[in-house]
């Protein structure tokens, strides 16, 4: 799969996909990431890139045309399934949404910045809005890491345990069983009894029992 972003502040993207997981997913070959500063695009001598807007009122908007040119430029390469705009004001990203994404070839991120993106540009180019949870960040930079993050581990041959990403909380619409390693005994808490029994049927009954009453406690609305 391959990502391109958008962003007016390309360096808060350098860091998240330079470690870990999405850094081997790169080196592996199964996901490219590639940020794209709107800033080149800006117009005249300043390279702008916002404006006041229309109807007065605080804060600048991402102007159509530096926008439009890095659209325009991007699609001149390939073809998206999806150019997503990162919002507050988008469909609130589930698991569902990011399993539906990782099946997809390309995908074109958008990170607003300022009072957002001139409405134009959402109607033109944007198939899909996305939000990351009822809060408000200083821009969309790190809405699109934790997108990214959240498909590119979905991606077939990222994580070492093939299985691994369908245990997750969230995965079966269920929060996962509480896990524990080494000592067996800490501070006078004891690992439960029935991990160490070696009894795999019992260990799986056991961890669907407890993930069931983890979100019964503390997510019922997911049940
Ligand atoms: Cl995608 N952007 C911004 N600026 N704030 C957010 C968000 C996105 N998702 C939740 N809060």
């Amino acid at each position: 799969m391959r990502i391109d972003i958008i962003s007016v502040l390309p360096e808060l993207l350098e860091g998240p996909f330079s470690h870990s997981i999405l850094k081997r997913a790169q080196d592996k070959g199964l996901l490219e990431v590639h940020v794209h500063s709107l800033r080149a695009y800006g117009l005249g001598r300043h390279k702008q890139i916002d404006d006041y807007q229309y109807g007065g009122g605080a804060g600048m908007v991402m102007m159509c045309e530096p926008l439009t040119n890095c659209i325009l430029d991007l699609q001149k390469d390939r073809t998206y399934d999806e150019v997503i705009f990162l919002t507050p004001d988008g469909q609130t990203l589930t698991q569902p949404l990011s399993n539906r994404l990782s099946l997809y070839k390309n995908l074109l991120m958008i990170c607003g910045h300022y009072k957002g993106i001139d409405e134009r540009i959402r109607e033109e180019f944007v198939t899909m809005e996305i939000s990351i949870g009822d809060y408000v960040l200083s821009g969309g930079e790190l809405a699109a890491a934790v997108l990214t993050d959240s498909i590119g581990r979905l991606l077939p041959g990222v994580l070492g345990d093939e299985t691994s990403a369908l245990f997750d909380s969230h995965q079966d619409g269920i929060l996962a069983p509480p896990v524990y390693t080494r000592p067996e005994e800490f501070r006078g808490r004891k690992v439960p009894e029935v991990l160490l029994s070696g009894n795999f049927k019992k260990i799986e009954e056991w961890r669907n029992e407890q993930a069931e009453k983890r979100t019964a406690e503390r997510r019922p609305d997911l049940l």
